[in-house]
């Protein structure tokens, strides 16, 4: 049964206005209960009004009602948002009126909740909308907004479509033996079909891991060894002295975390204690603690002291951050260089020189000028990734059966929990639980 509810929409605190939204069958009766002026239940749909909002005779505020009639509205019910004066108290006041009056407090999320239990959008379409609100950097909103605009929802349908169409030719083939004419699937037409779809979805995770990186902040960690000028790099990216510089080998014994937004990317920095045999107890915690960072890493930026010669420590770091995602910085060039390398970003964390050339290599090395290129063809989050990952290991087994030369009927197993799984993308196939956890992760009012 779906019931009246209403909720502050606005961020809490004080402004010019705030919005208090309204949801439900009776919605726009039993606002019209406590509003003066005009008559809202004979006024048109998407229409606002002027008047105040009246508790038992006295007036609580002035304000402007906004109709919608159910179901163009943005939860598909009938909605009014009215906006008050932007007072905490004066907000509240208006709440409680409308708690007094026939609604009740919405939980987390149960507009949008709404919205898709009545079709309004679906899955992809309301995780985009926390998205843009949360969006911290360009990719992250022109993404979500994408989204919103339904791209995912396109891409998930695209590759459903195709699975669909397989399956209906499977089940006529079991369902009508005797239909001669029926086009009959055999593992030779199968094969090529699924091939594809595993390469296509494979490209569209390979895509969305560089995309996800972008749109979450990349997990970046300040690694190399003692001295070299971790802490004064990290203290030059924000632009302030929060982690403790000092000349004496191992001042950083804990990481240190900072969030920026460096171009068109937003970087979690961790600043990590400098790695080399430590007999000290605390010290060699924090040690273990950088290699765990540096594992842990979708970016590593190894310092170096071009002031000096490279040491074994140095070289061991080269060796064993060849593989990550990294970038070489050569710090301390405003003294006289010694080390000359390939592929090494120059800069003085001391002078604060340096820092366009580092922040088109974090461009560059983690990809993200290539997502304008990828025309949409990715996901947005881990959720979806772990679902597309589970629908393409369903059909690597199918793929498998295909060539053990298994019955169709059992193939088809594969390739249905491939479409079903797929469908949990956009929630044309989720269970309740999954429902309400998602959307209570929304903040009140949307
Ligand atoms: N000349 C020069 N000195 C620098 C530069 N960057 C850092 N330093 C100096 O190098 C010393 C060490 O700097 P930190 O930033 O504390 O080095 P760290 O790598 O964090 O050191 P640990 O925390 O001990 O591992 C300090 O005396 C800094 O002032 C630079 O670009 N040029
Ligand atoms: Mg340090």
């Amino acid at each position: 049964m779906v019931d009246n509810i209403c909720a502050i929409a606005t961020p809490y605190g004080v402004g010019a206005i705030s919005i208090i939204r309204a949801s439900g069958p009776d919605a726009i009766p039993l606002v019209n209960k406590i509003f003066k002026c005009k008559d809202l239940t004979k006024v048109e749909s998407h229409t606002i009004h002027y008047g105040h909002i009246i508790d038992q005779d006295e007036e609580v505020d002035e304000v402007l009602a906004l109709v919608y009639k159910a179901p163009k509205s943005f939860d598909g019910e009938n909605m009014v948002e009215i906006s008050c004066h932007g007072g905490i108290y004066v907000t509240n006041q208006v709440l409680l009126t409308l708690l007094k009056n026939g609604f009740r407090m919405a939980e987390r999320g149960e507009f949008s909740k709404r919205a898709f239990l009545n079709h309004k959008m679906d899955l992809t379409q309301a995780e985009s909308i926390m998205d843009i609100i949360s969006a911290s950097n360009k990719i992250a909103l022109k993404s979500s907004n994408a989204s919103l605009r339904s791209q995912t929802s396109n891409l998930i349908k695209s590759f459903r479509d195709e699975i669909l169409d397989i399956l209906a030719k499977i089940e006529v083939n079991i369902d009508y033996p005797e239909y001669e004419d029926a086009f009959e699937v055999t593992h030779d037409y199968l094969r090529p079909i699924v091939v594809k779809l595993i390469e296509n979805m494979d490209k569209i995770l390979k895509n969305s891991l560089i995309t996800t990186v972008a749109i979450h902040g990349i997990k970046t960690a300040i690694v190399g060894k003692p001295n070299v000028g971790k802490s004064s790099l990290l203290n030059m990216l924000l632009d302030e002295d929060k982690a403790i510089v000092s000349s004496y080998a191992g001042t950083t014994r804990d990481t240190v975390e900072g969030t920026l937004a460096l171009g068109n990317v937003t970087l979690h920095l961790m600043d990590t204690a400098g790695i080399h045999e430590s007999i000290d107890y605390v010290e060699s915690i924090g040690i273990e603690r950088s290699k765990k960072a540096m594992e842990e890493a979708d970016l590593v930026l190894l310092v170096l002291d071009v002031s000096k010669e490279l040491d074994d420590v140095d070289k061991l770091l080269l060796e064993e951050t060849k593989k990550k995602n990294r970038i070489i910085i050569g710090n301390k060039i405003d003294l006289t260089p010694r080390v000359k390398l390939d592929d090494i970003i120059y800069i003085s964390a001391k002078n604060k020189e340096g820092l366009d050339l580092l922040a088109e290599k974090i461009e560059e090395v983690t990809k993200i000028d290539s997502i304008d290129q990828m025309n949409g063809n990715y996901l947005n989050n881990t959720r979806q990734m772990g679902l597309m990952e589970k629908a393409m290991k369903s059909l690597k087994q199918a793929l498998e059966s295909i060539d053990y030369g298994y019955d169709i009927s059992l193939i088809e197993i594969d390739i249905k929990n491939a479409f079903d799984s797929l469908g949990e993308i956009t929630g044309e196939a989720n269970p309740d639980e999954l429902i309400t956890a998602l959307f209570t992760k929304f903040c009140l009012g949307k």
